[in-house]
């Protein structure tokens, strides 16, 4: 029985009945088209969060809807206990889409962080020839590939991390968009790969020397390392290449997947790989009950048809300009730097009277335009990739006008 809610009936209920997990802002959600969101009373907003980068293509984009609409009539799960007639063509189109020999489809992006960490150990004791139970993992610090335990054991986040262990083995942390401290553990035979967020997003949108990617790959090869790119959030269109690797080149070994996969329609993760890393995982050794049911494989195909047909990566690259040096141009000193790259991006707010990141989101609310800080003083701009230069020029002057009602 669908009641029809108010915004403070359905707080209500999701504080009493759900877990208290999240405090998300004071906005109740009902629908979603392309780059807006209306709440239950009706008010429209830009969604400048995206879900975290997952509807890239746009909220209920129709194709994609349909994809799953049509599918969920016909055949939603099978397991892999046996074949299905959507998993081997979604499988063709998405290692040709990315250049890989062999996907392992998953479900959510930590599925996926996870299976590309086994990935690294088998291949280490399988063909790198590393002592079993000997394998290390460099990671960064400020890290964030998803919330499992193993996950979070490399974690330097003390609000992901503690009261979790006891912890997993066999990672390494070192700083990011740091060379010389990644050379120095590559000297470690033991070191079987190294996974990093080509852009920093949960971190706040930390985007690392020109270059960095590219030495670090070089570096990685000359030792035999793995490199392993976590692009679930920065993957599929949104940083203005269809992946951040891509602004230098770089073909990850090992590349996550998540998030605009589906374009938030359903979850779906995926990791890619070529055979030499792919098959030291026999049948039997890893799995998942939804792993690339005919659902998931449907909207992930139409999904990245979108990213396509649409030239999302091209919007994301022009508009991302345009919208960075429009927060450079706002005359606030509240404003104290913008950075990204496509469109993802951020802007560190210098509190002023004693108003934060946090006031300027709620401002920013009440003028209709959604997002949220992370790490107290820094608000991520992530808004579909749909969006027109037209509508992004209009939630700029709300943004504007929100950050200018401190002054
Ligand atoms: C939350 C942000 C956090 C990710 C990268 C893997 C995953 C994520 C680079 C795991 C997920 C989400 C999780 C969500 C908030 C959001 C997030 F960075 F996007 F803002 F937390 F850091 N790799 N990021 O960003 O994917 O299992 O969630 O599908 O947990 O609060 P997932």
């Amino acid at each position: 029985m669908s009641e029809k809610l108010n915004t403070k009936a359905a707080i209500q209920l999701e504080d009493k009945y759900g877990a208290h997990n999240y405090h998300p802002l004071g906005v109740v959600l009902s629908k979603g088209k392309g780059p807006k969101v209306w709440d239950v009373e009706g008010k429209e907003y830009f969604d400048f969060l995206s879900a975290y980068s997952a509807v890239n293509q746009g909220h209920c984009h129709p194709k994609i809807v349909e994809a799953l609409v049509d599918q969920a009539r016909t055949l939603t799960l099978t397991s892999r206990a046996f074949y299905s007639d959507a998993l081997g063509i979604y499988e063709k189109y998405i290692t040709e889409f990315f250049g890989y020999d062999k996907v392992l489809p998953m479900n959510s992006g930590a599925e996926g962080d996870e299976t590309a960490l086994k990935l690294c150990r088998r291949w280490a004791y399988d063909v790198k020839g590393i002592e079993e139970g000997k394998a290390k993992i460099v990671v960064c610090a400020d890290n964030f590939h998803g919330r499992t335990i193993t996950i979070v054991s490399m974690s330097t986040d003390p609000e992901s991390k503690a009261g979790f262990g006891p912890y997993t083995p066999g990672f390494v942390v070192i700083p990011y968009n740091d060379l010389k401290a990644l050379e120095k553990e590559l000297e470690d035979p033991n070191v079987a790969g190294f996974l990093v967020e080509p852009i920093q997003g949960e971190a706040g949108v930390v985007v690392p020397d020109e270059g960095y990617l590219k030495k670090a790959y070089d570096m990685c090869k000359a030792k035999n390392v793995l490199f392993i790119a976590d692009e679930v959030q920065t993957g599929i269109a949104r940083t203005g290449k269809l992946l951040a690797c891509d602004h230098e080149g770089v073909r990850p070994d090992i590349l996550i997947l998540g998030k605009a996969l589906s374009g938030g329609v359903y979850p779906v993760s995926a990791v890619l790989a070529d055979d030499d890393i792919m098959l030291t995982i026999k049948p039997g050794q890893h799995g998942s009950t939804f792993g690339g049911n005919p659902i998931a494989a449907k909207v992930a195909t139409a999904a990245l048809e979108v990213v396509k047909e649409e030239k999302l990566a091209e919007r994301a690259e022009k508009l991302g300009k345009i919208f960075r040096s429009e927060m450079e141009k706002i005359d606030s000193d509240m404003i104290e730097l913008v950075r990204g790259k496509g469109l993802l991006n951020a802007v560190v707010i210098r509190p002023k009277n004693g108003k934060t990141a946090m006031d300027v989101c709620i401002k920013m609310a009440d003028n209709g335009v959604l997002a949220k800080p992370t790490h107290d003083h820094i608000i991520r701009f992530a808004p579909p990739l749909v969006i027109s230069e037209e509508e992004l020029m209009e939630a700029v002057s709300l943004i504007k006008k929100s950050i200018l009602s401190f002054e």
